[in-house]
């Protein structure tokens, strides 16, 4: 980030845009996400949301948590339905932004298609996909994006067989005007990644990783400390996508320079959903992310 100063908590601002009080679990992610993201969105934004965590956290009117205008949509539609809203906006003459967030199935599986067409059609609106790695307002079924060897009520007692979907790289081969990853963890990167994307025209994307305690099984109180951890084991890279260039960004940037990284069962063993992983599986994790991580460094000439 090199385009505007960055936030800190002495300069963050103090207006909330949401009401005291939501419908999120205790230790949630994505309630101290949205409480931050709104505070980079400021009041003139109208938001597009499919049935997911958020839905249930924003409340139904006339209680609802947040302080800005909402259109609950179907999960296929969203990208599709921002699209229109940013349309009739623009036809208005206003500079209001239009952010569809949706969860990972909403993104990854359900809302894929109508994202892909928004992305081709370079629409002028944020997109923003908050990844808890499965469906956790139904119960947690398994996702797209669900970790393989990642236990769900759905899965095998072996855990998920699949690879996860990496959806940025799906949204990244679309070429969009601006992409980055993010995590509920560093929710100040989050918030300045988002001014970024306020000034930037087209199909901006933002991808972060919100721990989730029921779902993932861990303490309430441990999840800046998990999804730090899956950062700082070199498991889910913070990096942005500006202009076609990649770079990484924040703590994964300072890691560079890092030998070793913390392993990766560190964090794999803070979690319940991880408990059917067995030590070869471990190990040949830990292989896939020292290989990543060896190819940045030859990438960003780091040796
Ligand atoms: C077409 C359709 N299928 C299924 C559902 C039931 N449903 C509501 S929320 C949800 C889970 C959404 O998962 P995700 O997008 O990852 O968001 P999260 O719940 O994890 O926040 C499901 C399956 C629905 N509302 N509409
Ligand atoms: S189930 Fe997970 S994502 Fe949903 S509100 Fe609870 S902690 Fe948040
Ligand atoms: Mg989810």
């Amino acid at each position: 980030m090199n385009q505007l100063a960055r936030t800190n908590v002495l300069n963050l601002t103090t207006e909330e845009f949401i009401h005291p009080g939501n419908r999120a679990c205790t230790g949630c992610g994505l309630s101290i996400l949205y409480r931050i993201g709104l505070k980079a969105l400021g009041r003139d934004c109208i938001f597009v949301v499919p049935p997911s965590c958020l839905t249930v956290m924003q409340g139904l009117f006339p209680v609802a948590a947040t302080q800005m205008p909402i259109l609950n949509c179907t999960f296929a539609s969203t990208a599709a339905i921002a699209s229109g809203v940013r349309a009739a906006v623009k036809r208005l003459g206003r500079e209001t932004q239009v952010v569809a967030w949706a969860g990972d199935g909403g993104t990854a599986d359900i809302g894929i298609q109508a994202l892909s067409g928004a992305l081709e059609r370079c629409e002028d609106i944020i997109y923003i996909c908050y990844d808890n790695e499965a469906y956790m307002n139904t119960g947690v079924q398994r996702s797209g994006t669900t970790p393989q060897g990642s236990l769900t009520t759905n899965t095998p007692f072996s855990g998920k067989s699949e690879q996860g979907k990496n959806v940025p790289a799906i949204v990244a081969a679309h070429n969009p005007a601006y992409l980055a990853t993010c995590s509920a963890s560093f929710p100040l990167d989050f918030h300045d990644k988002l001014l970024k994307a306020k000034q930037i025209k087209g199909l901006k994307y933002l991808h972060i990783q919100t721990p989730c305690p029921p779902g993932w099984g861990i303490e309430e109180h441990k999840t800046i400390a998990v999804g730090r951890m899956a950062v700082e084991c070199g498991l889910f890279d913070l990096y942005e996508i500006d202009n076609g260039r990649m770079q990484l960004t924040g703590p994964s940037l300072k890691q560079l320079k890092q030998e070793r990284l913390r392993p990766v069962n560190e964090y794999l063993q803070l979690q319940a959903r991880y408990k059917a992983l067995d030590v070869d599986q471990v190990a040949a994790l830990q292989q896939q992310v020292d290989r990543k991580w060896a190819g940045y460094r030859q990438e960003f000439a780091i040796s």
